[in-house]
């Protein structure tokens, strides 16, 4: 009998966005399931299906719910394992691929929201604090393609979901990540000229406007 996969998701959502990528990696088909309304009004299969957090993205296989987008992703890789590897084999690398993902994760989505809702001051704090964790990824990076050498992989596919979200950072804070980080702006340029990532990343302007909506819903000028 073949899988049943259905992805909950939000269109915007950055962490849906690094299933979206690691799916279309392994070429996994899958029912995807939009959530309309997040904040007013979530669906009861979600709130089935993660009734802890209460969150996207819910990936549901066969009836079984796995929540968390990194724990997601890594349960793809861990399954699907037909296609080129998301996760090195070697512990130590795999360690390391962790450490970056666990950074990224603890860091850009926050630092991102304060620019978007603060402003004088605390915008300034916010972009500084935003750029300094670009540099360190950029340092990172170093002159790979991809963080864990010539292929995308789990760093990656958590990081660049990320990049259809700096256009409105930067309109928001008035700054270009490019002009401080261009080699990392040419490493989300070459992550985007592959399929699975153009396909699951959102249009920015879209976003931008979704955030407007978020600022007026949540009474932030
Ligand atoms: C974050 C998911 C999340 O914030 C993950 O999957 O990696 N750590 C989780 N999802 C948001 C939508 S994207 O901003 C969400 O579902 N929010 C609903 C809520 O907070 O109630």
């Amino acid at each position: 009998m073949a899988d049943e996969l259905i992805l909950l998701d939000l269109w915007a959502s950055p962490f849906g966005m690094r299933c979206r990528i690691a799916l279309a990696e392994k070429g996994v088909k899958y029912e995807s399931r939009e959530e309309e309304d997040l904040v007013h009004n979530k669906s009861s299969l979600l709130l089935q299906m993660n009734p802890v957090h209460k969150k996207v993205p819910v990936l549901i296989h066969n009836g079984k719910p796995i929540c968390e987008s990194t724990i997601i992703v890594q349960y793809i890789d861990e399954v699907w394992k037909n296609k080129a590897p998301l996760l090195p084999a070697d512990p130590y690398q795999r360690a390391q691929a962790r450490f970056w993902v666990d950074y990224v994760d603890k860091k850009i989505y926050e630092a991102g929201r304060k620019i978007w809702s603060s402003k004088g001051e605390a915008q300034e704090v916010a972009k500084k604090e935003f750029i300094d964790i670009l540099k360190v990824l950029e340092g990172e990076l170093g002159d790979k393609p991809y963080f864990g050498g010539e292929n995308i992989g789990y760093v990656d596919i958590t990081l660049v979901p990320f990049y259809c979200w700096f256009y409105t950072y930067e309109t928001c804070g008035n700054f270009s990540v490019e002009a401080e980080c261009p080699k990392l702006t040419a490493y989300f340029k070459r992550c985007l000229e592959r399929e699975s990532v153009s396909k699951a990343l959102a249009d920015k302007q879209k976003v931008y406007e979704f955030v407007l909506q978020l600022k007026k819903m949540f009474g932030i000028d």
